[in-house]
């Protein structure tokens, strides 16, 4: 029998700072979830500071973790996390996996609940995996419960650009239709004034500052022969709801791990798939739910993050006399997620950006 309460989290470690499973395991701890962590690499620190140390590890390393959980009868989970992950042949292996612990949990009703985070880029930076990646990730879809891809990933995995809200429904429809994903949550989409405006959206919010629009969208999927059924959806009974919030300035590392573990770990699957009634008062749903919780932590913890850099910058010399390189990483330093300080924001959050139908 799965465990209700353990999680499989596959995503990077790293020995100081707060990136992948640094960034997921602690809040899920705190939410109750017992966590086992499968590190796909061991990096001294985050990508983002220039310069780290450590290893990728090889799908072999990866299959001999699992097989020796499985040798154990370890190898039973109610929930999954994937994060970043270095090569196609380790996400070949994590399909594998998925596969093997779906057909274990004999079919889909009360079973393996599996987040699927495609880390495969962003609009800035464009792809920073193999381009072999995208495929087996489009193959693992279907084996998914939630995903939680940005922009340019969703993009990706449809060959859809999101240039309006045409488009956007069309990325929606397509992961849901042809992938078979239940539930889908875009996490940052930038959408013509327009488009926004014809949503009740706006580009900043009421304190001025920039906001940023998470969109989300379930739909259920049935089962034939424990095999998904391609579910019989179009583009006018999608029912989309978003979230906007505001942009905190400059990059976080992390941020897109930690949203991907709250949402998990704040998802009850119990509940409906899509609203039952019409009109502005129809009920959210589990995912867009969990999302609500999962944004309201994190703004905390971006919060509390930004009070200790802007103390600290506070008190800088205009000069430091440091070389560029050691520039960077004091600033990288100062911007590590303030994880286990704002355990109060991960147990009780304080929603106030909520989820709307659109
Ligand atoms: O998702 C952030 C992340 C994950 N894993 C590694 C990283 C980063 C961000 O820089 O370097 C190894």
């Amino acid at each position: 029998v799965p465990d209700p309460s353990r999680i499989l989290s596959i995503q990077s470690h790293v020995v100081s700072g707060y990136v992948g499973n640094r960034s997921a395991t602690f809040p899920l701890q705190l939410l109750g979830w017992d966590v086992d962590v499968t590190n796909t690499v061991q990096f001294s620190n985050h990508t983002g500071y220039g310069r780290w140390g450590g290893l990728r590890f090889d799908a072999e390393h990866l299959q001999d973790i699992f097989d020796g959980l499985d040798k154990n009868g370890l190898l039973r989970y109610s929930r999954m996390l994937t994060g970043y992950m270095p090569s196609a042949a380790v996400v070949q292996t994590v399909l594998s996996l998925v596969k093997k612990l779906r057909a274990r949990e004999g079919g889909e009703e009360g079973g393996l609940i599996y987040l699927l985070d495609p880390v495969m880029g962003d609009m800035g930076r464009g792809m920073y995996v193999a381009p072999e990646v995208l495929p087996i990730y489009q193959e693992m879809l279907q084996y998914s419960t939630i995903i939680t891809p940005n922009q340019f990933e969703a993009q990706a995995l449809t060959g859809i650009d999101i240039v309006d809200l045409v488009s956007l429904k069309k990325v929606i429809l397509t992961l849901h239709k042809k992938h078979k994903v239940p539930h889908v949550i875009i996490t940052s989409v930038e959408l013509p004034d327009a488009d926004l405006a014809a949503i009740g959206a706006q580009k900043t919010l009421a304190d001025g500052r920039p906001a940023m629009l998470q969109v989300g969208s379930s739909c259920e999927i049935h089962l034939e022969a424990g095999e998904r059924q391609e579910p019989n959806l179009e583009e006018e009974n999608l029912q989309v709801w978003s979230i906007q919030f505001p942009e905190v300035q400059g990059y976080f590392s992390g941020v897109g791990d930690m949203f991907a573990a709250l949402t998990l770990g704040r998802f009850h699957r119990e509940g409906q798939m899509a609203s039952q009634a019409n009109g502005a008062t129809k009920d959210l749903t589990p995912i867009a739910k969990a999302s609500e919780l999962a944004i309201a932590s994190l703004q905390g913890i971006l919060s509390n993050t930004c009070k200790v850099i802007d103390q600290i910058e506070k008190d800088l010399p205009d000069s430091t006399g440091k070389d560029e390189a050691q520039e960077k990483v004091d600033r990288m330093r100062r911007r590590e997620l303030r994880v286990v300080q704002s355990k109060k924001e991960i147990e009780s959050p304080m929603i106030v950006y909520r989820a709307r139908w659109i």
